[in-house]
């Protein structure tokens, strides 16, 4: 676990911590910068990471699963053991003590991430509103595959998805790829939180992916303070009242000390 933190709130920028100290609801809305720390490889730096040949976006679809479901399989299946392999970082288990330890205050965390590093962390999930590594189902019937899943052995770029025990038929990822609607209910949620927020944190996230990526607006136009934890610009940092310049680990421990 990577951690560049001063637990010390006088690191955080007085109005963010005013904010934030003042607010009785928090949404936090978090992407694969949130993972980062934890050595889980974002999606613009994914071309360093695991596959430098492909973009997310090629192979994060229904269109490349009927191509080559053996290629996306071996991807998710990759990126699967590398969460396994993985653990929380500073920012997870900051998240978490403070779901904990601030009774008079809602904190509510929905996130893009597929991982399932908040929940390691111990923090209690709103919404992952693309879905997760661990759901498996059936490509074509939906039947929740509980069966045992080969690991993808090093170099081997292909493996076969297993077959659905009802149909047959491979079985896929439980994310949502692009061109795929979000799950409704997880949907709502994360919509409901960001309307009753009083201060919304934009943690990770390049903020290119829709509709996720239009939630900052939203919550401005509803009336809560939007405020971007992000080493860099993003597509969204012009929603927000306030950036904070910094890194997951290395700002969240602080704001919630
Ligand atoms: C839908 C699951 C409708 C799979 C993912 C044109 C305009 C607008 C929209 C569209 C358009 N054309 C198509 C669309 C819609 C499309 C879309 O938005 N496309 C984009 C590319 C333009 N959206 C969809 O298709 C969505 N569905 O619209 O459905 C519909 C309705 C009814 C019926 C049918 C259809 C579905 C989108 C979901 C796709 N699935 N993930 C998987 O994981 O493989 S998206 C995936 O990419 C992630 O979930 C995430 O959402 C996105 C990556 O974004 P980030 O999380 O932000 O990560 P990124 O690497 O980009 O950025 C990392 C950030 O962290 C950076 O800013 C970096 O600075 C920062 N960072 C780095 N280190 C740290 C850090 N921050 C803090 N600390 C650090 N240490
Ligand atoms: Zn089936």
């Amino acid at each position: 676990m990577t951690t560049d933190s001063d637990d010390r709130a006088s690191d955080v920028p007085p109005p963010v911590l005013d904010a934030v100290r003042s607010a009785s609801r928090v949404a936090v809305l978090t992407g694969a910068g949130m993972s980062a720390q934890s050595g889980v490889p974002t999606f613009r730096d994914a071309q360093t990471g695991l596959w430098e040949r492909y973009s997310p976006e090629e192979l994060a679809s229904p269109d490349a699963f009927v191509r080559d479901p053996d290629l996306v399989w071996a991807w998710y299946r990759r990126r699967a053991q590398l969460v396994a392999a993985s653990s929380p970082n500073a920012g997870h288990v900051a998240l978490a003590q403070w779901q904990r330890s601030a009774p008079q205050q809602t904190v509510e965390i929905a996130t893009q991430n597929v991982d399932d590093l908040h929940e390691r962390a111990g923090s209690t999930v709103l919404a992952h509103v693309h879905g997760t590594l661990a759901a498996v189902r059936c490509s074509i019937c939906e039947e929740p595959f509980e069966g045992p899943v080969d690991d993808v052995e090093d170099g081997a770029e292909r493996i076969a998805p297993p077959a659905c025990g009802l149909c047959g038929s491979p079985v896929r990822p439980g994310v949502v790829w692009f061109g795929e609607p979000l799950p409704e209910a997880e949907w709502a949620a994360v919509a409901a939180s960001v309307e009753a927020a009083d201060v919304v944190l934009v943690v990770g996230t390049s903020g290119v992916v829709y509709p996720f990526a239009g939630l900052p607006a939203q919550a401005r136009s509803a009336g809560a303070v939007v405020i971007e934890i992000n080493p860099d610009e993003t597509a969204v940092s012009d929603m927000t009242h306030h950036v904070w310049r910094a890194t997951a680990a290395g700002s969240l421990p602080a704001l919630v000390a």
